[in-house]
């Protein structure tokens, strides 16, 4: 498929009709996010037309792809949908006659925040990339009415508000009424006289299926982001209306849409509640009865499934899938076990993305029964099943079975289950892979070496370079003949530019540009003023302990210190800019957010500091904000302490757009050290393996104080009140995590090394050309990062796999 034309007549028609539907006469009228609203129906309605699923003869169809997830993290659609249609300049022309910006009309579109971070914003790359290489591909998801919460602070401290995104009025969403599927929860089981149970479900609830259109880069090709919103088979009883008692007569329409009414802010983090396992079952029951009901409207058999389809579980949200596929082959289709197996097990896989034991899902078996159960049930007998498998390779070993259980301890592991009913199981990077391997789940790769795999994760070049940084695009597009948007690795042609001046200088002028920018933003939501000839030194990503933002702020009290006492040689002035949401029951990330800013408060304020040092925390990180961080950044923060952060994708889109990292051999940093080689990237402090035998040797931070004067100082400095107008508890519990409690991520162990690491960063920076070199490799050398290199290896390593 070929580039959809731009039809002008087409659109102004549409455009009208949306003006009218406004109740206003004529453009002019419209508001400019009634521009925004206007212009974005008016292209979804030129969409070219969803192709239908084509039945191809068994053996050679390409699977199709249905990704499951809780999160899709898509952004801002209007702008991307537009380059990846080719359409911008068209209508950015168009609008121009009208005395319009197109930029400033995109700024309008609230971001649909349907994601917590990188698991979500995977899973938008990822759909985009599908896409883009005609991978046939259905994402299922939910419908939240609230996304991830708001962020300000007041006095410091984090505030969280609803994030209505509107959903009601988006324009990119199509309803599908007749996509509907329901859902039963509760009640009770019964044995029938062949022996056979009978689910008597409690209650029914209805999946609305609300589409969003996947756009692929100018092929054609347009795929459903499919998701759920709950609502009420029958919402209004009209009984009770009659009966006077007309308060609660829409109760059961309110009780449903609870349902999908908000994401969990949890990023990390399982938390265990009854609605999230509800969620979790309405999403997963809808996205099978979707899957089946398309498979029998092609005529295909039931034994046929794992041959065309092939269901992907982002991470373990998504897992009571599996029993749900085996229900309905069981008890609606009437398949014998084996057979019903056979199709499961060949269908699901899994992606681990964490082996953070908070973030392991389990489950109370309680709950799981009293809402689901029959997939209780079928869980056992998988479990049993396993057992004899246990025993055979490990005879009597109770310890063992206790460890590789799926149901232990009245509670149902889910990872386990994925493992045990999926065909394939994957890591996020190589080191992460490795760990899965090693440390999470070492004897089933005994059982089965054949189910793991790793693909490294990646990001979409359209938005993360295209999109965000046109500058820099345009200085790609004249310097290479190669089409670098689809074929990433072309961006290796820029590695000779890095030895030409001329270039250095536009890529400098591009990067300056972009610094101004975010410091035009950050002047406008902060009324902090900051130095583009400064180094913007950026961290974004989820507040939490294992990624250390407090690492940084330590780094940061040192530097504060050391420009006050003028005892050391001169710095490069330097803004540290970070952006991130703790969950809002996260007392800990929350005190590292107030503590963040009120030394920022006070560096800041402090005349001595003149422009040397400046510290914004800019408030509601998302991906908008994201689009114009990271094309602004000299250096990228990476310090995850080793082994806990699996991937990690934020790494990518900012060497991409020629930031530096400062980071650990973490997660994809160690890909991303290989790539773009050692002189190009600065790493440092313990790794994987020293954190174990620092922690086998019994790690105490409080030696780790005593022998460093430095950092001695610093923990001093928090503790006396200094940043916290006398208050000296301000800091306590982030003190009381770094000191008395153990310190578990091991910051002070790499305290001294970061320190060395960022003195590395100012010399080389005092070098503009040596800096802007290794920038420029940093651009030409992460091509592989792009999420279209991922997807094949899905396709080879996974989807497409012999099996
Ligand atoms: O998934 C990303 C990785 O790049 C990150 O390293 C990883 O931390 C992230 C429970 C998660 N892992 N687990 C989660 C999110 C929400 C939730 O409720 C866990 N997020 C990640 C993409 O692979």
């Amino acid at each position: 498929m070929s580039q959809p034309t731009f039809n002008k007549d087409a659109f102004l028609a549409a455009l009208s009709r949306q003006w009218h539907h406004f109740g206003l006469r004529t453009a002019e009228e419209m508001t400019p996010h009634q521009w925004w609203q206007a212009v974005s129906a008016a292209v979804a309605e030129q969409l070219p037309a969803q192709p239908q699923p084509q039945p191809e003869p068994a053996g050679h169809a390409q699977r199709h792809v249905n990704y499951i997830s809780m999160e899709f993290l898509i952004g801002r659609l209007t702008g991307n949908n537009l380059i990846n249609l080719g359409w911008y300049d068209d209508i950015a022309g168009i609008l121009k006659g009208f005395n319009l910006s197109l930029t400033d009309i995109l700024e309008q579109e609230v971001d649909p925040a349907l994601g917590n971070g990188g698991l979500g914003r995977l899973a938008a790359c990822f759909l985009d990339s599908m896409a883009t290489l005609s991978q046939p591909a259905t994402g299922y998801g939910l419908n939240y009415q609230y996304g991830l919460f708001r962020q300000r602070f007041v006095d410091g401290k984090q505030h969280e508000s609803p994030d209505s995104w509107h959903r009601e009025n988006y324009p990119w969403f199509t309803h599908n009424a007749a996509q509907a599927v329901d859902v039963r929860m509760g009640g009770k089981l019964e044995k029938q006289v062949d022996g056979k149970t009978l689910w008597r479900p409690a209650f029914t609830l209805r999946g609305e299926a609300w589409d969003l259109p996947v756009v692929g880069y100018r092929n054609g090709v347009s795929q459903p982001l499919r998701l759920w919103e709950a609502t009420h088979p029958e919402p209004f009883d009209l009984g009770k209306f009659n009966d006077g008692d007309f308060l609660h007569a829409e109760q059961r329409g309110i009780d449903a849409a609870k349902l999908t009414k908000v994401l969990y802010p949890n990023d990390n983090h399982q938390a265990g509640k009854r609605l999230r396992l509800m969620q979790q079952y309405f999403q997963c029951a809808c996205a099978v009865a979707d899957i089946l009901r398309r498979h029998h409207l092609a005529g295909r058999a039931l034994a046929e499934l794992p041959d065309y389809e092939v269901i992907q579980l982002n991470d373990t949200h998504p897992t009571i899938a599996i029993p749900e596929m085996l229900r309905i082959l069981l008890d609606e289709h009437q398949l014998e076990w084996d057979a019903a197996w056979q199709i499961t097990s060949r269908t699901f896989a899994y992606t681990n993305h964490t082996l953070m034991p908070e973030a392991l899902e389990c489950w109370d078996e309680k709950l799981v029964r009293s809402l689901l159960p029959r997939h209780f049930e079928l869980i056992k007998q998988i479990n049993a099943n396993f057992r004899k498998i246990v025993n055979k390779q490990w005879p009597g070993d109770e310890a063992l079975w206790g460890k590789l259980a799926v149901l232990h301890n009245k509670q149902v592991r889910m990872a386990n289950l994925c493992v045990v009913a999926g065909f394939a199981v994957n890591g996020v990077a190589a080191l992460h892979s490795e760990l899965v391997v090693k440390d999470l789940f070492p004897e089933y790769y005994q059982l089965w070496p054949q189910k793991f795999h790793n693909v490294t994760n990646g990001i979409t070049p359209r938005r993360w370079l295209k999109q965000c940084n046109p500058a820099l695009s345009a200085l790609i597009d004249e310097t290479l003949d190669a089409e670098w948007v689809t074929q990433l690795d072309a961006l290796k042609g820029l590695e000779p530019y890095a030895d030409d001046a001329g270039f250095r200088e536009k890529f400098r002028q591009i990067k300056r540009r972009n610094k101004e920018a975010l410091a035009a933003y950050v002047k406008e939501v902060t009324g902090i003023v900051i130095n583009p000839e400064a180094i913007f030194d950026i961290q974004i990503k989820r507040l939490h302990e294992y990624k250390r933002q407090h690492l940084t702020l330590l780094h940061i009290i040192a530097l504060y210190q050391e420009l006050l006492s003028k005892k050391e040689a001169d710095r490069v002035p330097r803004v540290f800019l970070f952006g991130a949401k703790a969950a809002p029951g996260y007392y800990l990330a929350k005190n590292i957010i107030y503590a963040i800013n009120q030394v920022a408060e006070k560096i800041n304020n402090d005349p001595r500091v003149k422009d040397q040092l400046k510290v914004v925390f800019i408030p509601d990180y998302k991906v908008s904000v994201a689009e114009l961080m990271i094309p602004a950044a000299d250096v990228s923060e990476q310090v995850s302490t080793a082994g806990k952060e699996a991937s990690g994708t934020g790494n990518m889109k900012l060497a991409l757009n020629g930031a530096l990292t400062v980071g650990t051999l973490d997660g994809a940093n160690v890909e991303i050290a290989e790539q773009v080689g050692e002189d190009n990237i600065f790493i440092f402090g313990n790794t994987v393996e020293q954190v174990k035998a620092l922690k086998a040797g019994g790690y105490d931070p409080l030696k780790w104080r005593k022998k460093d004067k430095k950092l001695n100082a610093v923990l001093k400095a928090l503790e006396s009140g200094e940043f916290s107008n006398g208050d000296k508890q301000a800091f306590e519990m982030l003190l009381n995590s770094l000191l008395g409690g153990g310190d578990p991520y091991l910051v002070l162990a790499d305290f001294a090394a970061y320190q060395e690491a960022q003195q590395k960063v100012d010399a080389l920076y005092r070098d503009p050309e040596a800096w802007t070199r290794s920038a420029i490799l940093n651009t030409a050398r992460v091509g592989t990062f792009s999420s279209d290199r991922s997807i094949r290896d899905y396709q080879q390593r996974i989807w497409q796999a012999k099996r």
